[in-house]
């Protein structure tokens, strides 16, 4: 997608700080955190949201995303996370590339 900072970031085009990479995802530190650790996971492949991953054909991406994650979280040094995707803009959604929110590092509220 021409116009999406995150396929940008995926394609090397706009720097990031990267903590995983592998063929199908990428995960990276959030440029305004929201806690004292917080990084984004996001599939190569654009996808707008949570709504499309949930397509039969993303099951293998939907698996190994889901089976990355931890390992990244205890990469970074967390055991206790918070895992969070904004699906739509009434969510909350800025960007429109599916995306993971990794939280933690500190205490987070509940809600
Ligand atoms: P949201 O779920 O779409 O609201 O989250 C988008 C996140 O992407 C948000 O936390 C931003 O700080 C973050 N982000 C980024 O890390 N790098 C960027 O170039 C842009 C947004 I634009």
């Amino acid at each position: 997608m021409e116009d999406c900072i995150f396929c940008k970031i995926i394609k090397g085009e706009i720097p990031s700080s990267k903590v995983y990479e592998d063929d199908q995802m990428l995960a990276f530190k959030d440029i305004a955190p929201k806690a004292e650790t917080h990084l984004l996971v996001i599939p190569k492949k654009h996808l707008k949201n949570f709504n499309e991953l949930a397509d039969e054909e993303e099951t293998l991406l939907t698996a190994h995303m889901m089976q990355k994650i931890p390992y990244i979280a205890r990469s970074a040094g967390l055991s206790d996370y918070r895992l969070v995707t904004n699906n739509g803009a009434g969510a909350g959604q800025v960007v429109f590339h599916l995306h993971f929110h990794i939280l933690g590092g500190s205490s987070l509220p509940g809600f």
